[in-house]
């Protein structure tokens, strides 16, 4: 993409409501722009993250063997009458009415949709275990929303539910869910740390919240410092394999970690004290078994194989896809700007022409340009009649990993600089080297 035919409202002013920086620098990029309260328009920087964030959680699920599929946003006030939650929900959920004067409801999570469907069309246990989910917007009118995409009213959210014969079973899907989800999080660049927590409006009191680490997050959380040394790593799991699942929650989940909702002081007094940290953390993810809460409720039975008819043990599974810009922004960024990980970057690499108009770097600029976007690349060119310091303000707001400038001077002796934004380090090397070396750190991810 050409910066001069690109849509990037970049802000030089910090906007005064934005009180976090991940607010800050999500506006004054021109990430995202205030529709009303709690409610953004995507603008395309913004967009772009958003689609990369997305693709990471639907390869993720996809791997673990969950079914993607799309459901509505406005649900029907009925089937929430039988769940019994139309009620209990309360204040949080948008009621409309429509022209018919019938009920409905902008969804804040699927459980009573996705059980009419189950219910309608699955009534066997050979049918089972399934796992359905879908990335779609949710609406829950927050009382205070804030912060930006972090606590928004409107927010965009995979949701996924598991249907299974038995608790045991049930409880496998769980734990696939949470080794999904821990590798969902580290391709982002995230250390997520499933903590044990409340069930609130979903139910269920085996749940975790996954939080990253950050002073601006929202949940009070107390833990072993010991749980911030494990990392999944590049561990090839068979999903299918319930002692290794297993396995895995046990390693992330026996130390003590827990939300202030379910703190326990005496459990946290027995850590060795150089161990016990009390901080607070963003929530970007939380799982839950609920058992037979909706199926019971809603009549989802299934004939077992000695044809018993009996509910079905389901879970439910979120992880805040919107509210990941905000996580990944918080953990990663400078004085000057954003930082991505490479997994989520907007663009590959930008090219900074520090000469616009000069033949030489122009060609210099347009040649680099052709040859990283023909290897699947996909580079933003600043190529703007703007003087250089505006030019590297702008690339190291909008955080791009790496950076290749082009100059007059440089080119005179076959150069040009590549510079990561994450170090600061600059080197200097031919273009058609600069290409490679960029192709080379994508390598792994350019097909995804
Ligand atoms: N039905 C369950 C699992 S699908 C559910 O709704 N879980 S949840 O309430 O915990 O939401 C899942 C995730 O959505 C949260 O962990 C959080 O990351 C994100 N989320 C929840 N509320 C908001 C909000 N107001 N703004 C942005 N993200 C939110």
């Amino acid at each position: 993409m050409r910066l001069s035919r690109y849509f990037l409202p970049v802000l030089k002013e910090t906007p005064s409501e934005a009180q976090i920086v991940s607010h800050r620098y999500m506006l004054r990029a021109g990430m995202i722009k205030q529709a009303s309260a709690g409610i953004y328009s995507w603008l395309p920087l913004g967009f772009k993250v958003l689609k990369k964030i997305e693709n990471i959680v639907h390869e993720e699920q996809q791997r673990a063997g969950h079914i993607p599929m799309l459901m509505p946003t406005i649900q029907s006030a009925d089937l929430w009458r039988e769940s019994g939650r139309y009620d209990d929900y309360g204040e949080e959920m948008l009621r409309i009415t429509d022209r018919h004067n019938r009920d409905m409801l902008y969804g804040p999570t699927n459980e009573e949709l996705i059980t009419d469907i189950f219910r309608a069309h699955v009534g066997s246990y050979k049918d089972l275990p399934l796992t359905l989910y879908h990335i779609q917007w949710k609406f829950r009118d927050e009382i205070r929303p804030r912060f930006g995409v972090m606590r928004g009213r409107e927010f965009y959210m995979k949701d996924g539910y598991n249907f299974d014969v038995s608790k045991d079973a049930a409880l496998h899907a769980y734990n696939r869910h949470l080794v999904s989800y821990l590798r969902s999080y580290e391709r982002m660049g995230l250390q997520a740390i499933p903590m044990r927590a409340d069930g609130g409006p979903i139910g269920g009191d085996y749940t975790h919240e996954f939080l990253v680490l950050a002073d601006t997050g929202e949940s009070e959380v107390f833990y072993d410092s010991a749980v911030t040394d494990l990392t999944f790593g590049d561990r090839d799991i068979d999903y299918d394999d319930v002692a290794q699942c297993q396995a895995v929650l046990e390693e992330f989940t026996s130390r003590y970690a827990r939300t202030d909702e379910t703190h326990d002081e005496a459990l946290f007094n027995a850590i060795p004290e150089d161990r016990r940290r009390t901080a607070r953390g963003i929530e970007v993810g939380q799982i839950f078994y609920f058992g037979t809460k909706y199926s019971e409720a809603m009549g989802a039975t299934v004939q077992t194989a000695d044809g018993k008819s009996v509910p079905v043990h389901m879970g439910s599974h979120g992880i805040g896809v919107s509210r990941l810009l905000g996580a990944i922004i918080e953990a990663s960024h400078d004085d000057k700007g954003i930082i991505w990980p490479e997994s989520v970057t907007p663009f590959h690499c930008g090219i900074v022409n520090l000469k616009q108009g000069d033949a030489e770097a122009d060609a210099a600029c347009d040649a680099l340009y052709q040859s990283l976007t023909a290897l699947g690349l996909d580079p933003l060119y600043d190529d703007r009649s703007e003087r250089a310091g505006g030019k590297f303000a702008t690339m190291d707001l909008i955080g791009l990993p790496w950076r290749i400038t082009v100059g007059p001077r440089g080119l005179k002796n076959g150069v040009v600089e590549l510079t990561s934004r994450r170090t600061g380090e600059s080197e200097e090397m031919t273009p058609e080297m600069a290409v490679e070396k960029v192709a080379k750190i994508y390598a792994p991810r350019a097909s995804m």
